[in-house]
């Protein structure tokens, strides 16, 4: 027993080892999702191509957390900050990560743009159905009824309209020969890893624009214990279905 406490995590190479204690809270489902990315980039052998730009939000913990080169970019503004980087430097593989917020609310223009271009990105959105940094608010994703800081007697779809499925709206508008468009979970992470190596192969390719929304926990501001986080989770699972929408030829191999 003494010697699996002594066993230091297995960290994958595209984690920064030097980053401390988590500062994200207990739970949280944007470590989950970066630490599958790291493995991801990992098992890609993509450190050197790879840039990793982290918005405003939660996301923004992520700073130092890659062991990659890493862009800090304005709220909603990370799309266009990366797509930059990869004008410039065709041969990178740029990676926007961001919340619901940053990529379906005041970054939703940037979104939109870059999937019609086709930029060659990997976008993953982390929907954890509010702003999270800011105390809870509702965020265009706040499930019908939720409570939330702005939506004390849960969200009224009469009033705001049904929460935006971000991964369809994005499927709507690609090139269906080029593009890679998915919808994950941090409850399946196996299928979440194939579905970021999918992604990030496709841009390393040079054949397109990918989109991976990542259905994610915030214990913090939905204020749930372990039980209630994951069968929250579940809920979002029946109204944003978990799966693949676009899937470009080439990418048959990735596993
Ligand atoms: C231009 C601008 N407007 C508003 C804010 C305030 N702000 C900071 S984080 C945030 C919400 C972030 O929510 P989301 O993008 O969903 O990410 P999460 O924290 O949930 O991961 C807001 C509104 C800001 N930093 N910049
Ligand atoms: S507030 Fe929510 S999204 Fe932000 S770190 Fe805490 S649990 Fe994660």
């Amino acid at each position: 027993m003494q010697q699996i406490l002594d066993t230091p995590p297995r960290l994958p190479q595209a984690q920064n080892p030097n980053v401390g204690a988590s500062k994200f809270c207990p739970g949280c489902g944007h470590g989950m999702t970066l630490k599958t990315l790291a493995f991801a980039i990992d098992e890609l052998n993509l450190h050197e191509r790879a840039v990793f730009g982290c918005d405003i939000g939660c996301s923004l913990l992520s700073w130092n957390y890659m062991n990659v080169d890493t862009i800090q970019a304005h709220h909603g503004r990370t799309t266009p900050v990366i797509y930059g980087v990869v004008r410039a430097r065709p041969d990178t593989v740029g990676i926007a990560y961001m919340g619901d917020g940053g990529g379906l609310a005041i970054g939703a223009q940037h979104l939109v743009n870059a999937a019609v271009r086709n930029e060659k990105m990997l976008v993953v959105l982390v929907n954890n159905t509010n702003y999270g940094m800011t105390g809870g608010q509702m965020a265009p994703t706040t499930m019908p009824g939720q409570v939330t800081e702005t939506t004390p007697y849960g969200r009224d779809i009469d009033i705001t309209g049904k929460p935006a499925k971000g991964a369809e709206m994005v499927a709507s508008i690609v090139d269906t020969d080029k593009a890679y468009v998915t919808r994950a979970t941090v409850g399946n992470n196996r299928q979440l890893k194939t579905m970021l190596k999918k992604g990030l192969q496709n841009v390393a390719d040079g054949r397109g624009f990918s989109f991976i929304e990542v259905l994610s926990v915030c214990p913090l501001n939905w204020r749930t214990n372990n039980e209630n986080t994951w069968a929250r989770l579940e809920t979002m699972e029946e109204y944003f279905k978990v799966g693949e929408l676009v899937v470009p030829q080439g990418l048959e191999g990735v596993k």
